[in-house]
């Protein structure tokens, strides 16, 4: 909650985005004044002429349930951290379990948010990842820019092109 995925879809989204923000009543989690309640969903088009579709699913454990599906029929998954809250990296955990398969054939990308405002670094996330037999690409991002944005879906899209390319 508060990572940026509302944030990284309006940066990216060419159509108007669609969101479901409603007044976050849960401020000790975090202090923003509203979250969102369902999916983010946005698209943009690739140099290829391709339409990427984009939904932002809502990060709380209680919306597990949602996770699942989406992930079912997803290309690949994109995981924001906030390294400004406390066990930023352990706080991947959870998404790595839910998104097994998607980390597993290579087809996730971390981006890590307010790098400086947290103790951890880009290495703790890459280590983490490590620990769990994971290797995958980690990016510090500014998701309120367009291009931070872009980089991630990028590496996203090459990766899972240059494993798909491996025949696996
Ligand atoms: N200072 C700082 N703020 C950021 C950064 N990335 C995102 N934000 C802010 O963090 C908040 C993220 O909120 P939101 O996009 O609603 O998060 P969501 O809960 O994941 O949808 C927004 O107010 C962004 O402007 C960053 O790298 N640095
Ligand atoms: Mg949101």
């Amino acid at each position: 909650m508060g990572s940026g995925k509302t944030t990284a879809i309006r940066a990216i989204s060419d159509a108007a985005p669609v969101s479901t923000e409603a007044v976050n009543v849960d401020k000790a989690a975090h202090s923003k004044a509203e979250t969102t309640v369902g999916l983010d969903y946005g698209e943009t088009r690739l140099a290829s002429g391709e339409r990427l579709r984009l939904y932002g699913l809502p990060g709380q454990s209680r919306f597990d349930f949602m996770w699942k599906i989406v992930a079912r029929g997803a290309l690949g998954a994109v995981v924001l951290a906030d390294n400004s809250v406390p066990e930023a990296v352990e706080g991947l955990n959870p998404y790595l379990d839910a998104f097994d398969e998607l980390a597993r054939s290579a087809s996730m990308v971390i981006g890590v948010g307010k790098l400086l405002e947290g103790p951890a670094r880009i290495d703790d996330y890459a280590s983490a990842l490590r620990a769990r037999g994971l290797c995958l690409p980690v990016f510090a991002v500014d998701v309120r820019r367009r291009e931070d944005v872009l980089l991630l879906l990028e590496a996203l899209l090459n990766q899972i092109e240059v494993y798909e390319g491996l025949g696996t």
